[in-house]
């Protein structure tokens, strides 16, 4: 098991589109758990592979209170969705940066499990904003997209002082 480093923007490698998984086999399963161990170390809901540098249709999810609840979505479809939600959403790749985004209330999703089982599940609240934000990731799109391109701006130049400050600090030490 490892803790995986993850992209934070405005890196472009967040931009690439991911290709579809061509074999659910152990090396696969390797990097699934390395992935939940880093969501979890993080903490977070969800990590989508591109998060990790690994540009594979591949995501996963736990928003359980228990972090006993995974999910493993290996070549996500979603083949319908309904209603409308907004939602408070962060990302590890944007840290502390937080806000309100409408998506889909119910999503229906056709996937690859983790035994490379081909699965139709609809999923809905919290677990259907999640798999819509890292579908989005997979498609090298961010949450910060959905806002304007002023916001995306101000965001970018307080990640880029917030990690200036970290080296700062950290050539003191
Ligand atoms: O940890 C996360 N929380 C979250 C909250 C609301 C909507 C989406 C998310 S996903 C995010 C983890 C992450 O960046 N996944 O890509
Ligand atoms: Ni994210």
């Amino acid at each position: 098991m490892a803790i995986l480093r993850i992209l934070e923007f405005p890196d472009p490698r967040l931009r690439k589109k991911a290709v579809p998984v061509e074999a659910v086999d152990d090396s696969l399963r390797q990097l699934i758990d390395d992935m939940f161990e880093t969501m979890y170390e993080a903490p977070g809901i969800g990590l989508a592979a591109t998060q990790v540098d690994v540009h594979r249709r591949l995501l996963i999810a736990d928003v359980s209170q228990e972090k006993n609840e995974p999910h493993v979505l290996i070549n996500p479809e979603i083949l319908g969705q309904e209603g409308s939600e907004v939602t408070e959403e962060g990302c590890l790749s944007v840290p502390g940066y937080y806000e309100e985004i409408e998506r889909a209330e119910r999503i229906k999703v056709r996937y690859l499990d983790r035994d490379g089982n081909e699965q139709e599940s609809e999923f809905e609240g919290l677990l259907a904003v999640c798999v819509q934000h890292e579908v989005d990731h997979l498609q090298g799109r961010l949450f910060i997209d959905y806002l304007s391109e002023v916001k995306r701006q101000r965001i970018r130049k307080r990640l880029a002082k917030d990690r200036r400050q970290h080296q700062e600090s950290a050539a003191i030490l």
